[in-house]
């Protein structure tokens, strides 16, 4: 059932539909404007794909961050439409002094909300009608909804795969992600299924599809190619071919095995069953798109989004090949080195340039593996020149105990000459390097005193 406020946000997509419409009748040069993650990719791709099906065109810049120099750009620019997804919605004063017109489809908090918008721009953002933009739409699906009256639910699938990317999905897929859901799921252009969650299952030889799941983290499989192999060989199970192309009882008998191992090995997988072997499954999709993200290859992920199944698709897939053995090789290096343990978090630092790009993922997985003690949030540090880069990692278990990690790290950051913030159980931070002991010392007192206040 399509709630109130769902409706309300519905309707302002509806809006921002008949605007693109009629600027693509027009025959007009869409610029679209989107954020350089996989959501971002994601929903600039939605929107392209649908402009190209109705025979428009569009030019599209994909940024880190809408920063002055870049909005000071676009505004020179003579466009008669400009569609900024998953941002904007911090910036409609100055976006409302384009020329042309201007759609917005943002899922972060908004500034002014209660200014009157401007009014050659249509705002589409779902904290502005009460609804949660951290896990019931993202940018991806926002891009959907303002095409949906143009009837494309062969895109649902990607709008999703935006939602996975920016993590909206890890506790099952509920808000304005469901409708999408339905759609998909209603036209057959999206599939769920309960099923292992083991990546890359058409890809690659089952061992290392095994010792390549970091989410959910099996022990002793996970960055373990050795591991994976002598578990799945214990078993009499055939390691070397594709989880595809295992035996019925195989499969019954690994599932049994793993769940005992980790009981979130199991659980709702979606798929587009129309797309190619890699790009089936929709977490492996989003995973692929990150990775271009991540290494600054915009255009490589977005060309995957609009179709390119050849060329962009080999060296996304390179990327996220590299990505994989840098994780592999840091889950490997932690079980050596551990962790600094200070007496209420623990931290790990690395000066190395592969490393540096993971070390969040790494603390995840590492608490999950039991690799680092779950019993103490993980702070880890990536030294860049003068300043180190800092992200924070706990469990559900001690958030509830009043561990803010959020908070921590933002006071903490403030009293050293930084920045930070984030949710209780995941959070960043900026910090000068000289400062960086101080720093721990403090976020160590800070989390004591969460831990006795609660
Ligand atoms: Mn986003």
């Amino acid at each position: 059932m399509i709630q109130k406020q769902q409706h309300s946000l519905l309707n302002k997509a509806e809006e921002a539909c008949d605007l693109l419409r009629k600027h693509i009748e027009s025959d007009h040069v869409v610029r679209i404007i989107s954020h350089n993650d996989a959501d971002g990719i994601s929903a600039a791709g939605v929107m392209c794909n649908a402009i190209a099906r109705q025979e428009g065109k569009f030019h599209v810049t994909i940024v880190p961050r809408l920063k002055d120099d870049v909005l000071a750009k676009i505004l020179k620019e003579k466009y008669k439409l400009f569609v900024f997804c998953d941002m904007g919605s911090a910036s409609l004063t100055p976006i409302g002094r384009l020329k042309g017109d201007v759609i917005i489809a943002d899922h972060h908090q908004t500034i002014d909300s209660k200014a009157e918008p401007p009014e050659n721009l249509v705002h589409v953002n779902p904290h502005l009608y009460g609804l949660d933009g951290t896990s019931d739409v993202s940018a991806s699906g926002l891009s959907y909804l303002t095409v949906r009256p143009m009837d494309y639910k062969e895109l649902a699938g990607l709008a999703l795969v935006g939602a996975f990317g920016d993590m909206q999905c890890s506790n099952g897929i509920e808000g304005i992600n469901k409708i999408i859901l339905e759609d998909g799921t209603g036209a057959g252009t999206v599939e769920v299924r309960d099923d292992l969650k083991i990546a890359y299952k058409a890809q690659e030889p089952l061992y290392k599809a095994l010792a390549y799941t970091f989410n959910p983290a099996i022990k002793e499989i996970t960055g373990d190619e050795e591991g994976s192999r002598t578990f799945l060989e214990k078993l009499g199970i055939s390691y070397g071919i594709k989880f595809t192309e295992l035996a019925n009882e195989e499969k019954d008998l690994l599932k049994e095995e793993l769940i005992r191992i980790n009981p979130n090995i199991f659980g709702s997988t979606y798929s587009i069953p129309q797309e190619i072997p890699q790009l089936r499954n929709i977490e492996d999709y989003s995973k692929l798109i990150d990775a271009c993200g991540k290494n600054k290859k915009h255009g490589v992920g977005l060309s995957i989004c609009i179709g390119d199944r050849d060329g962009s698709l080999k060296e996304a897939d390179l990327l996220l090949k590299t990505y994989r053995d840098n994780i592999v090789q840091g889950i490997g290096w932690i079980k050596k080195e551990g962790s600094i343990v200070l007496r209420n978090i623990q931290y790990i630092y690395t000066a190395d340039k592969k490393r540096k790009k993971v070390m969040g993922t790494l603390s995840s997985i590492g608490l999950e593996l039991e690799i680092l003690d779950p019993e103490k949030p993980v702070i880890t540090l990536s030294r860049m020149d003068n300043i180190v880069k800092i992200s924070g990692r706990t469990t559900k278990n001690l958030t509830e105990k009043g561990v803010n990690l959020g908070s921590a790290l933002e006071d903490a950051s403030k009293s050293f000459g930084g920045t930070g913030g984030g949710h209780n159980i995941a959070a960043g931070a900026v910090v000068p390097y000289r400062n960086m002991e101080n720093f721990l010392n403090l976020v160590d007192d800070v989390v004591e005193t969460q831990l006795k206040a609660s």
